[in-house]
């Protein structure tokens, strides 16, 4: 994939720059995706899984998943996409990540300036205190775990029919509404609000570059859609 002239001279020119990403960019790392074709654990849906109703009806059989989902994750590494981003944060001043994973693979690559969406698959939050604590166990040696208050501690993640923390999406908005220059990289552009970002960032001017292995609901209102691997296209775009 060539980056023509007029490409590189739109990022290297940009002042704010914003990044969304989705499970996409960890794909070549290993994690499975959501709705892809190696879809996630048993035949259950991820959106019949990751409710907070299905977590109150079983809160045993949700932290299993949790569970097999962190150990699968536990040794995987960043990819070349990861990495890139990471290097993305360094050449801009104005920069910002902002993600629907919850794998902590862009931490793990070095990426600071960073926005965790839905969360994070390493944090846990006591349901009675709300207290949210680092956990990197695996396997989990009781399931579902416990706080010291007693109570059971569930995923600090953001599941389906629950609001995200109002402070983030508010901070990702923003951001998508002041940059210039915007990339969205692995979403199938589904889930919202994260959805609505990218158009949010066209309406508001930027100059919007989408990279997926597919076309996805967004690809026609943006400025530029790259068909291919976030782990090749990516690299690419760090002019
Ligand atoms: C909320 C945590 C207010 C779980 C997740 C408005 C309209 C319609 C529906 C709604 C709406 N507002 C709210 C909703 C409901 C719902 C929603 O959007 N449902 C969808 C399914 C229609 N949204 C919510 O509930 C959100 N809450 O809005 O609160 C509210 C409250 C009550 C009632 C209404 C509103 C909360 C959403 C958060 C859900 N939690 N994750 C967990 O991870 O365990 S979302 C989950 O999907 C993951 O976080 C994931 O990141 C996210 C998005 O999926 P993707 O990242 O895009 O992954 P996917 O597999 O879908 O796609 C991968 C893509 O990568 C594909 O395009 C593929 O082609 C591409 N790809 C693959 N390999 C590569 C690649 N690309 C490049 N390179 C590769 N190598």
């Amino acid at each position: 994939m060539e980056i023509d002239k007029e490409l590189k001279e739109k990022i290297t020119s940009a002042k704010k720059v914003a990044v969304l990403t989705g499970a996409g960019v960890s794909a070549e790392s290993g994690v499975p995706t959501f709705r892809g074709a190696d879809g996630l654990w048993k035949s259950f849906r991820a959106e019949e899984l990751a409710t907070p109703e299905a977590f109150r009806r079983d809160p045993k059989l949700i932290w299993e998943w949790y569970d097999w989902r962190r150990s699968l994750i536990a040794p995987l590494s960043p990819n070349a996409g990861h990495f890139a981003i990471a290097e993305m944060e360094k050449r801009f001043d104005d920069f910002l990540l902002i993600t629907q994973n919850v794998d902590g693979l862009h931490e793990k690559a070095g990426s600071r300036k960073l926005l965790e969406l839905h969360g994070n698959i390493w944090k846990t939050r006591c349901v009675d205190e709300h207290t949210v604590r680092e956990n990197r166990q695996t396997p989990l040696k009781e399931l579902p775990p416990l706080c010291g208050c007693g109570a059971i501690l569930r995923p600090h993640i953001v599941w389906f029919g629950e609001s995200l923390e109002p402070a983030v999406i508010q901070k990702a908005i923003k951001t998508s509404q002041e940059c210039d220059l915007f990339i969205v990289a692995g979403t199938s552009a589904l889930v919202q609000p994260a959805a609505s970002l990218a158009g949010m960032a066209k309406e508001a001017g930027a100059f919007v570059i989408e990279v997926n292995i597919e076309k996805t609901p967004i690809s026609s209102i943006v400025d530029v859609s790259y068909r291919g691997k976030s782990g090749e296209i990516l690299p690419q775009l760090v002019v």
